[in-house]
């Protein structure tokens, strides 16, 4: 845990921004793979861990705003569970470091929120995606556990979501711990790659140094000569000559913070085209890590990488007529189709379960219906403070690429033989971690080895 300071410090922000009614955080529980007693790795909830730290299971933590007071729910394990588990301490220990007075039993918290819906006080809780909360709130607010999002405090969401997203200097530092192990991470899979090897032998390697330094991944590694299956998390190619191996990985620190990189490692040389892709992707990120600065908006920074790329291409042949009609038909979505980015932080898509609309966008910046436009996840923007991904890409995808071939959509822009010749090229995305500030951005993830 961080000092206790730091948890004080982030309960009273939270208070003064809500300035009445009770915000209530429900932290995680074990939760079975096939039986009870099989459970998942556990992870606590990430605005759990930013306002109280304490990180074990079956705890709910209330900030009461009207009585400022903070407190968590909880039961200690009971003597027999100490024989199997050991001695983990009590959470009035844990609490104590939180900065918190008081630890409650669970067997309370019934009465505690019967008592504040009589005296007609608000009670604000942030979105759920675990059934065992959803269940649990039923229980103390009487809300169907279907219905429980559509009852999500915005006031609480957007308060935590302003918090959370400007990261202050000691999370800046977990980040950039994470990043370091990271660099090691890529330091092996560079050094390792060769004919011959398959994807799961390059990741047992990769894997193996963050177990070796007491951490975990932040999300299931992506490392695949198939960089055109954007969602793959299969590892069972076999790397040849020529293939472009893209791997895109992060860890967790102990105290869960997250890294996020992306690169993409040939094994041997790059043919002269994967060359020429490569540095298209290449300028289209430095050009967007550029731009990125306090009161830029994220989606500037996006068009920006989309430009570029629109630049490139057409210089290869693949698009026709004018860059800025490329652009904002968004025609070049056929070769780059996810946003450039997204917040980091305590979640790898910092804040993304409190929703994005709301998150990465305002009343004055709504979400675009266009391809491409549709999947970035933050537009909004960007302050001093903020940590973000810059990972623009090109990929070739079959089903795709025949799909708008057939429809004929942006047929004056879009060259579909070209495109249709690069099938089973793969793709190539390059991701870096950037810290927003007033003058500009400053790549956390500079010192990480890249092709
Ligand atoms: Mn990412």
């Amino acid at each position: 845990m961080f000092e206790k300071e730091v948890y004080i410090k982030r309960r009273s922000e939270l208070k003064r921004a809500l300035g009445r009614g009770v915000a209530v955080f429900f932290g995680n529980h074990e939760v079975a793979i096939n039986y009870p007693s099989n459970t998942y790795r556990f992870r606590q909830d990430s605005s759990f861990l930013y306002y109280f730290g304490i990180d074990r299971p079956g705890l709910v933590g209330v900030i009461d705003v009207d009585k400022d007071n903070d407190f968590v729910f909880g039961d200690d394990i009971d003597d027999e569970d100490v024989i199997w588990m050991g001695d983990i301490g009590t959470i009035y220990d844990e609490a104590l470091k939180s900065g918190l007075c008081c630890i409650k039993p669970l067997s309370e918290m019934y009465g505690y929120f019967r008592d504040v819906i009589k005296s007609k006080r608000e009670v604000m809780f942030l979105p759920q995606y675990r059934f065992k909360n959803m269940i649990v709130i039923e229980e103390v607010l009487g809300i169907k556990p279907q219905t429980v999002n559509g009852y999500a405090s915005l006031k609480l969401i957007r308060a935590v979501a302003e918090q959370r997203l400007k990261k202050s200097e000691e999370e800046i530092e977990q980040i950039k711990k994470a990043i370091n192990i990271s660099k090691g991470m890529y330091e092996i899979a560079f050094d390792k790659v060769r004919e011959g090897i398959t994807e799961s032998q390059l990741l047992a390697e990769c894997e193996a140094y963050a177990i070796e330094n007491g951490v975990w991944l932040s999300f299931p590694t992506i490392l695949t000569k198939r960089g055109d299956i954007l969602h793959n998390t299969r590892h069972d190619g076999v790397l040849n000559r020529g293939d472009l191996v893209v791997m895109d990985s992060g860890v967790e620190t102990e105290l869960h913070y997250a890294s996020d990189i992306t690169r993409t490692i040939p094994v041997g040389n790059m043919s002269r085209l994967q060359k020429d892709i490569y540095d298209i992707v290449d300028s289209a990120q430095r050009s967007a890590i550029a731009k990125a600065k306090e009161g830029v908006r994220f989606l500037d920074v996006h068009l920006e990488s989309a430009r570029v790329i629109a630049e490139g291409m057409k210089g290869l042949g693949f698009f026709r007529g004018s860059i800025d009609g490329i652009v904002e038909s968004g025609a070049y979505a056929v070769v780059y189709l996810h946003g450039v980015g997204h917040p980091l932080g305590l979640d790898v898509h910092d804040l993304e379960g409190l929703g994005e609309d709301y998150v990465g966008y305002s009343d004055s910046i709504k979400r675009s219906n266009k391809f491409g436009l549709r999947y970035l996840r933050f537009a909004k923007q960007l302050k001093e403070g903020y940590v973000m991904t810059v990972e623009p890409g090109i990929y070739f995808i079959s089903a795709l690429i025949e799909k708008w071939h057939n429809h004929q959509r942006f047929s004056d822009f879009v060259d579909y033989d070209a495109l249709k010749g690069m099938i089973g090229f793969g793709g190539i995305r390059l991701e870096d971690d950037v810290l927003i500030k007033r003058e500009g951005a400053e790549v956390l993830s500079k010192d990480v080895r890249r092709f």
